[in-house]
């Protein structure tokens, strides 16, 4: 006998609490759909225009060797987009139609991307605070209801620690230097800081995805939690270092056993997530600029694939 919603639906959320995956051919609520959808069609975007900053120092990286260790960063980054749009087609979503929301302005993609690397220490701070706050937000993706997505994050995040890394390493690097490549990183550390916060999303009581999200086990924790473990996991990295952030409320709170800090900019927020950034224009410009030039590659796979499939039509 054909199952009721009712009975679907406590199907449903008997895996989802029982810490069970939810798989693509799985019966689930709409509203599930959709979210996941959007929160992982966001992801991909952030990952495809995450490759502009960094791939704009390719051409000018100091040596070979943060060369190499760029480009491959900036790949990886094309590889997760690719994960992620694959994780949304098993929702019944077509890439090329996400692709087109994108370009059209029509779908958002994270904050953090809106701003210009404007000095090679942004490379280094990109890979330390930004695929760090990345990394503290996306390893509890990796226990996320829905099977494709969680899967999809356990390699995202294992690439996404090198890239942190290799971002730190350089900015020891640059640390051990002149007083000028000092004042350089300081000064890119300013400019990145209030930014990668931002990326946990609003504050908790002005998120409107987060309960139902949580609910359906889709985020593991909520934005401001992930923003203080963030907080907390950087000063240290920063004293290390020798930079300071520029946030005059920072201080150790012992009865807390975290750091205090300021409030971000929500208003900045607003702005950047609403397509005035510094650099939304351009981001999205490049984004469509690079679709259009690989259409030809389109219409060959294409025409290939229709070729192939009739010559399996005679065999
Ligand atoms: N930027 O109800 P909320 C990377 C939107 S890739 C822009 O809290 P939710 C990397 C939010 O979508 C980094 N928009 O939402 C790549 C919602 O709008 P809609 C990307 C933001 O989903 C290359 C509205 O604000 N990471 O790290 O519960 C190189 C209200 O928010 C932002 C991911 O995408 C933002 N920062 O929580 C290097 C991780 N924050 O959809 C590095 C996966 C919020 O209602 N995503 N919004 O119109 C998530 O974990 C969650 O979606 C968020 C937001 C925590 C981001």
């Amino acid at each position: 006998m054909a199952e009721t919603t009712a009975e679907l639906e406590a199907g449903f959320l008997h895996t989802v609490e029982s810490d069970q995956r939810i798989e693509p051919r799985d019966w689930m609520p709409e509203g599930y759909r959709r979210s996941l959808i959007r929160q992982i069609a966001q992801h991909a975007h952030s990952e495809i225009i995450g490759m502009q900053p960094e791939g704009n120092w390719l051409t000018r990286a100091p040596s070979l060797r943060r060369k190499a260790i760029l480009m491959a960063k900036v790949q990886d980054e094309a590889g997760h987009g690719l994960y992620l749009y694959s994780a949304a087609e098993t929702l019944g979503a077509d890439r090329a139609d996400l692709t087109d929301a994108l370009i059209a302005g029509q779908q958002k993609y994270s904050s953090i991307f809106n701003y210009p690397a404007l000095t090679f220490a942004d490379v280094g701070v990109i890979g330390w605070l930004v695929d760090g706050a990345a990394i503290c937000n996306q390893v509890p993706l990796c226990r996320s209801s829905f099977g494709p997505y969680g899967r999809a994050m356990i390699r995202v995040c294992k690439e996404e620690s090198f890239h942190q890394r290799q971002g730190y390493e350089l900015l020891l690097t640059m640390m051990k230097g002149t007083e000028e490549q000092r004042a350089m990183v300081q000064e890119s550390v300013n400019r990145w800081w209030w930014p990668a916060l931002m990326m946990f999303g609003p504050p908790d009581d002005r998120s409107p995805n987060s309960a139902q999200s949580m609910k359906w086990k889709i985020k593991r924790h909520s934005n401001d939690e992930l923003r203080q473990r963030f907080v907390d996991m950087s000063v240290p990295q920063a004293q290390v270092l020798g930079v300071t952030f520029p946030d005059p409320d920072l201080a150790w709170n012992a009865e807390r056993g975290s750091y205090d800090f300021g409030e971000p900019d929500w208003q900045e927020f607003t702005e950047v997530v609403t397509g005035r950034g510094a650099t939304s224009i351009e981001r999205i410009a490049n984004r469509r600029a690079a679709h259009e030039n690989g259409g030809w590659v389109r219409e060959a796979a294409i025409a290939f694939a229709a070729r192939s499939d009739e010559g399996a039509h005679h065999e």
